[in-house]
């Protein structure tokens, strides 16, 4: 396994019918979104169980909901940056592609990924906990918090909590993908939460050439032909020769991280 040395990588995806791309809230951070385990993690602050469970939305569903909401404040002036970029210019390129992104941020489509599937659901979207129909418009004035739906049933984040079965259909998808690809990419992700890292695994398994960005070594480096340690928004424009788009002014760090 190579770490940071020449990648293969370019000319693996040149040669392969099929790539996949799995991706991290590590793929977001240097958009200003703040990972979950890192160092100012979300779960350095917050305790999972108390905000990213259906017990946590049962017990306190103000509270939860507005830890959503501020989440989506956080976000909405948050731009895609260039591993998001890169991510998308390599599904122009690829014959058959499918981005498999465990982030909830809506960042990738911002930056003009088509082919994805998001895992864990989507901040952007709101589902109702009686009639399960889903809403992205969330302009209207909130009269209670959390909002109820037209039935009456409590609205809450349409996302994957702590103990909730994923999405099958994009889950179908992703295993598909990993045990199809020629070349598995993973993006930005502590490889800690199942079953999304199972699915470079599995790649590897029916062998896929297996390339790791990321900031510091997970439990993928040791299975990965290819690990590259440092910040995937200087690294991806490089591996995949994407010539890195011009770089949006750097957040002033004493305004809120996303701000332009
Ligand atoms: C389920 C809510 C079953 C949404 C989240 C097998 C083994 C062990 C445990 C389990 C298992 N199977 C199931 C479990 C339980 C559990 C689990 O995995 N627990 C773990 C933590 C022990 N899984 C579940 O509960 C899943 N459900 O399995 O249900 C089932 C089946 C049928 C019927 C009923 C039930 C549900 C999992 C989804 C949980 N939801 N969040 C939200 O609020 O966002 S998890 C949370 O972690 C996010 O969703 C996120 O997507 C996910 C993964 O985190 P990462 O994206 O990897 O982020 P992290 O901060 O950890 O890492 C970022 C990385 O980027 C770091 O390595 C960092 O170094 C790097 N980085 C930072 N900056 C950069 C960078 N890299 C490059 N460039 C940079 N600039």
């Amino acid at each position: 396994m190579s770490q940071g040395g020449a990648s293969e990588l370019q000319d693996r995806i040149r040669r392969a019918e099929r790539v996949a791309v799995l991706t991290g809230a590590g793929v977001s951070a240097e958009s200003g979104v703040p990972t979950f385990r890192g160092t100012d993690g979300l779960w350095r602050q917050y305790r999972a169980e108390d905000l990213a469970t259906p017990e946590a939305f049962r017990r306190d569903p103000r509270l939860v909901w507005e830890w959503y909401d501020w989440r989506r404040q956080l976000v909405a002036t948050c731009q895609p940056n260039p591993a998001h970029r890169a991510i998308a210019a390599l599904e122009r390129d690829a014959p058959e592609f499918l981005l498999i992104t465990q982030n909830v941020d809506g960042l990738h489509r911002k930056a003009g990924s088509v082919r994805l599937v998001e895992l864990h659901g989507n901040l952007w979207r709101v589902r109702c906990v009686r009639d399960e129909r889903t809403t992205e418009n969330l302009e209207a004035p909130l009269q209670d918090i959390p909002p109820r739906c037209t039935c009456g049933g409590l609205l809450r984040p349409d996302v994957v909590w702590f103990g909730e079965a994923l999405p099958a259909e994009p889950l179908r998808q992703a295993f598909d993908a990993a045990q199809s690809c020629e070349v598995f990419l993973v993006v930005g992700t502590s490889a800690v939460v199942h079953p999304a890292a199972s699915l470079p695994g599995v790649a590897r398994e029916h062998d896929a050439y297996v390339v790791e960005v990321n900031l510091e070594p997970t439990p993928l480096t040791s299975i990965a032909h290819e690990s590259h340690h440092g910040k995937a928004g200087e690294i991806l424009p490089r591996l995949l020769s994407t010539s890195p788009s011009p770089q949006p002014p750097t957040p002033n760090p004493r305004r809120s991280p996303c701000s332009p």
